[in-house]
C-alpha cells in the first residue's frame, strides 16, 4: 500500500545485515492464504481464509473487532495453519474512539494452537499455546510497572501461564515498548517477524513509511502449524479496534543450507522472560538483603546530596555571570 517497496527492501537488508547477517528476507513471497486484504469479501458473503468471532463486523474498508462500545469482544482467525518456518506479519490497524483520557482495552495478535476461542486476554483465550503480541491501550493502575501506554509487548505460553491484567502482563512479557498509535491520522502498522528463533516486533505509526524497532528477543521456540489471529476487547472503557490488512510474508533465507528439522511438535518456549529494556523491573525483595539496601540508600543519599551541591554551585555561578552581564 503506502509502503515504498524500495525503502522497505533497503530497511530489511540493512536490518538483516545488522541482526541476522546470513539471512536475506524477501518480501516477494506474500502468502495469500494467511493474508487479509481488501476487498475482504470473496464471491459470496464469506471472506476467503478467515473466520470471525464475537462482535466482529466486516465492512468494505475495515474489519471492526470491537466498536467504541462497552463490553465487546471480537476476533478474526486464519483458517489455514501456518507451515511457513520464517515469517513476517504486517498488521495494518486503527485504534480510535471518542475517549480523550479513558479508553481501552486494546488488541492482540496471536499465533496459537487453538484458534476461535473467545476469552479474557484481549478477547481471546488465556492459558494459550503459542505467541501473543499485545497492544494494550489501558494501564491497569495496580501494575507495578509504570511504563506509558499504549504499550506493545509479547508473551510466549505453553498452556500453563496466566496473563495477569492487574500487572499488565509485565511479569510474563518477553519485551515491550510504548507506542502512541491511538487516534492518529496516519496509517498504523505492527510488524511481527519470526526468524530462526528470533522474534522481532516493530511499529510504524508516524506515516514515515518505515518501521521502528520495538523489541527483539532471541531464544523463542514456536512450532509450525499454529494459527494467526487478531482479537480485541472493550470493558468499562472502549475504542474502535479495526484491522485494515494482514499481510503475511514467507521470509526466504539467502543460503539454501537450512537444516529442515521438523518443528511441528515443538513446545512453545522462550529463554528470556525479560531482556534489558526501558522499564522498571518488579521489585524483587529477596535479591536485596538488608545491608545491600542500606548501602544503596547511602549511595543514593550521597548521589542526591552531590547533585544538590553541584546544582547549587552552578546556580550561584550562573547568578554571578548574570550579574556580570547586567552590571
Ligand atoms: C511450561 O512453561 C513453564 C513456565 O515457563 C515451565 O515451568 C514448564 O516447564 C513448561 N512446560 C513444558 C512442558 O515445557
Ligand atoms: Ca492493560
Amino acid at each position: 500500500m503506502a509502503f515504498n517497496f524500495f525503502l522497505s527492501l533497503t530497511l530489511v537488508i540493512s536490518l538483516s545485515t545488522e541482526v541476522l547477517p546470513e539471512v536475506l528476507e524477501s518480501h516477494e513471497y506474500l502468502k495469500r492464504e494467511h493474508s487479509l486484504i481488501r476487498p475482504y469479501l470473496g464471491t459470496g458473503t464469506s471472506v476467503p481464509y478467515w473466520d470471525f468471532l464475537g462482535n466482529t463486523m466486516v465492512t468494505s474498508n475495515f474489519v471492526r473487532l470491537t466498536a467504541d462500545v462497552q463490553s465487546q469482544k471480537g476476533a478474526v482467525w486464519n483458517k489455514v495453519p501456518c507451515n511457513v518456518r520464517y515469517w513476517e506479519v504486517q498488521l495494518q490497524f486503527k485504534v480510535h474512539g471518542s475517549g480523550k483520557d479513558l479508553f481501552g482495552d486494546g488488541f492482540a495478535f496471536w499465533y496459537v494452537k487453538d484458534p476461535m476461542r473467545l476469552g479474557d486476554v484481549f478477547g481471546s483465550m488465556d492459558y494459550f499455546n503459542g505467541l501473543v503480541v499485545i497492544a494494550d491501550t489501558y494501564s491497569n493502575h495496580n501494575a507495578a510497572h509504570k511504563h506509558g501506554h499504549p504499550y506493545v509487548s509479547a508473551m510466549v505460553n505453553n498452556g500453563t501461564l496466566h496473563y495477569d491484567h492487574d500487572r499488565d502482563g509485565t511479569h510474563t512479557q518477553l519485551g515491550g515498548c510504548v507506542s502512541k498509535f491511538r487516534n492518529i491520522n496516519f496509517d498504523t502498522y505492527l510488524s511481527i517477524r519470526y526468524i530462526r528463533d528470533t522474534l522481532e516486533v516493530r511499529t510504524s505509526i508516524d506515516g514515515g513509511q518505515t518501521y521502528t524497532g520495538c523489541f527483539t528477543v532471541v531464544g523463542v521456540a514456536l512450532p509450525t502449524g499454529y494459527y494467526f489471529g487478531v482479537s480485541a476487547v472493550t470493558g468499562d472503557l472502549s475504542d474502535n479496534h479495526d484491522v485494515i490488512a494482514i499481510k503475511t510474508y514467507d521470509l526466504v533465507p539467502l543460503e539454501g543450507a537450512e537444516v529442515l528439522e521438523d518443528r511441528s511438535h515443538l513446545v512453545p518456549s522462550a529463554l528470556n522472560f525479560e531482556a534489558p529494556r526501558d522499564h522498571v523491573d518488579d521489585p524483587k525483595p529477596s535479591m536485596l538483603t538488608g545491608w545491600k539496601k542500606i548501602a544503596l540508600l547511602v549511595i543514593g543519599i550521597a548521589g542526591i546530596s552531590g547533585a544538590v551541591i553541584i546544582g547549587g554551585l552552578m546556580y550561584a555561578k550562573q547568578k554571578e555571570n548574570q550579574r556580570k552581564r547586567f552590571y
